[in-house]
């Protein structure tokens, strides 16, 4: 391709060996660098790895749905009103003045990586993390989805009481044209008891073949009303309580199908929604906590090669526990308890206040500092090899750590939480440092579900191959861990660790983008600001 074309067509241009553009794609030669580390006789031995790949990426970005099951809900109702707003350039008056629409919170829209620097000035040169590598922009999303609850979206905009009523009443003709989601599959015994009044546009029967027939229907009927090349399905509705998982019936791909034909009661509706997705070859997400990704659901996602990715938006308390507990542990300081407590009065929080669901949320919630504490085997005594199963030792070394959610109405959309933590420092001595914060919980999260949309559909765009065995280019593992800055339990690939601190999730999907354009990963070396 013509330099002036690439350089009309992409914001960045890299010019090197490693980096070529052709018309449909951007292709890239990157070293995965490492090293394989091996203890013998109390000594490590470090042996540096240094392997090749290849990384193709499609230029066109997909015309792209966004199915969100829970569409009436919170978030859904705020998330449409939000793009709408952005869409048609909508300002509103607040009592503190005039607010346009923006994108903040979103890690994409709102936030820049370090590119290099101006060889001039010296300077360091950043860019929108969006530039990097074409994407779908988030006004371009066609929005729709299912909801067990009939209102309009105008409707459900307002009962979220969220957004700034002069906002609403400017949008709300636009959110009026989106219509009513469409009917859902509701199974009462997965969500808390205390939502049943809104369950007034379901799919009905209890024929669980024939409901996944019937998502399987609207995804694709979606996909050609709008003539769309994407359709990412995003659960945001209600927690759900764990299912339970059962050989025979969820351990298997083929077992969870089969169960799925005998409307085995262990499937939920979150799961039936993965599977819909996985059998239409699309892309789905979860943004809640519950176990949608039983075992059968991730052999059925890699045998057919089509995308998940989850569990549940890391929007506030846990996003800073994964900064927060990360810091402590790499300063050399020890938490020996962290208390973490909130209360909100929306809907979420009123399905929360029923234990099943609440579980869900509490397991989430609580794995986030495991990785930070298990690095650290200076504070915290490993587990001991041969230690009886489930006993402390076996267990490791751990702070004690609480999670408690109460369901206050009167606070609304408006959460509010505190977080202790407690800790060892120099000789005995201890810290407790308390953190409070408030915020609209559901602009929080918004930010979040476009983040995770728009990167779910770049990433079925990318392909690598191995470059030293000469292979042919083959999309990545099926579960998107790269997603997980956004997810407060990542789900990865079996038998891979999974990584909580934000930081290190931020550095590794700044690394990938900037290996699909054929740049190394970020260093902060900087080492010609340290030598002469
Ligand atoms: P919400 O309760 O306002 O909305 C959930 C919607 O899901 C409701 O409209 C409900 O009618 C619908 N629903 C329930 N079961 C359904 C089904 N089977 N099919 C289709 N629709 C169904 O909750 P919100 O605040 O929008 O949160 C959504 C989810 O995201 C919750 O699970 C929540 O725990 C999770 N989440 C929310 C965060 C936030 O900060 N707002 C952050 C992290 C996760
Ligand atoms: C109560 O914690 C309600 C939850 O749904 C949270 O608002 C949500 O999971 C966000 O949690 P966090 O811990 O990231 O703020």
């Amino acid at each position: 391709v013509h330099p002036t074309a690439v350089r009309r067509a992409s914001p960045i241009v890299v010019q090197s060996e490693h980096t070529s553009y052709t018309n449909d794609h951007i292709i890239s030669k990157f070293t995965n660098r490492g090293a394989d580390v091996t203890i013998v006789e109390g000594q490590y031995i470090v042996t540096p790895t240094a392997k090749p790949y290849e990384f193709q990426t499609a230029r066109k970005v997909a015309k792209t749905g966004l199915m969100m099951v829970g569409w009436g809900g919170n978030n859904g109702s705020t998330l449409s009103a939000t793009i709408l707003a952005n869409r048609h350039n909508i300002v509103w008056r607040t009592k503190s003045g005039v607010q346009q629409p923006n994108y903040i919170g979103s890690l994409l829209r709102a936030s820049t990586v370090r590119l290099g620097a101006d060889p001039s000035t010296g300077k360091d040169v950043y860019v929108p993390i969006s530039d990097v590598l074409p994407m779908v922009h988030p006004n371009d999303l066609v929005l729709g989805g299912w909801d067990i609850s009939g209102a309009r979206l105008d409707e459900a905009m307002k009962r979220a009481q969220v957004l700034d009523w002069d906002l609403q009443r400017q949008v709300m003709p636009h959110m009026a044209a989106l219509g009513s989601p469409l009917p859902s599959i509701y199974y009462p015994d997965f969500i808390a008891a205390n939502q049943e009044a809104r369950a007034d546009n379901v799919v009905p029967g209890t024929d669980k073949q024939a409901h996944l027939e019937h998502l399987r229907a609207d995804i694709r009927k979606f996909k050609e009303t709008h003539g769309l090349d994407r359709v990412v399905v995003f659960w945001t509705a209600n927690t759900e309580r764990y299912s339970d998982i059962i050989p025979g019936v969820n351990d298997t791909a083929d077992n969870l199908l089969n169960a799925i034909k005998a409307s085995h009661s262990e499937v939920s509706p979150s799961t039936l929604f993965a599977v819909a997705a996985i059998l239409e070859g699309e892309p789905f997400v979860n943004g809640a906590p519950q176990n949608t990704f039983v075992p059968g659901v991730i052999e059925l996602a890699e045998r057919l090669q089509s995308f998940i990715g989850g569990d549940d938006l890391k929007s506030g308390q846990t996003k800073l526990k994964s900064v927060f507990a990360e810091f402590l542990v790499n300063a050399g300081i020890k938490p020996l308890s962290i208390a973490s407590y909130n209360h909100l009065g929306n809907n979420d929080g009123h399905n929360l206040s029923a234990e099943p669901q609440f579980k869900s949320k509490e397991i989430s919630k609580s794995s986030v500092v495991d990785d930070m504490v298990s690095a650290n085997a200076l504070l915290f005594k490993p587990s001991a090899v041969g230690a009886p199963a489930g006993s402390k030792e076996a267990k490791g070394e751990h702070p004690d750590h609480i999670v408690v959610i109460k369901y206050v109405p009167a606070v609304g959309d408006s959460k509010r939480a505190i977080d202790e933590y407690y800790s060892e420092i120099f000789c005995g001595g201890r810290s407790t440092i308390n953190i409070f914060n408030e915020c609209e919980d559901s602009l929080l999260a918004t930010p979040l579900i476009l983040d995770l949309t728009i990167l779910t559909e770049l990433l079925t765009r990318v392909k690598y191959r191995d470059a030293s065995a000469g292979k042919d280019f083959k999309p990545l593992y099926p579960i998107l861990s790269l997603l997980s800055y956004m997810l407060k339990a990542p789900l990865v690939k079996p038998g891979t660790d999974v990584v909580n601190s934000l930081n290190r999730q931020r550095n590794a999907l700044e690394t990938f983008l900037k290996a699909c354009i054929g740049l190394e990963g970020s260093s902060d070396l900087l080492l010609e600001t340290r030598i002469w």
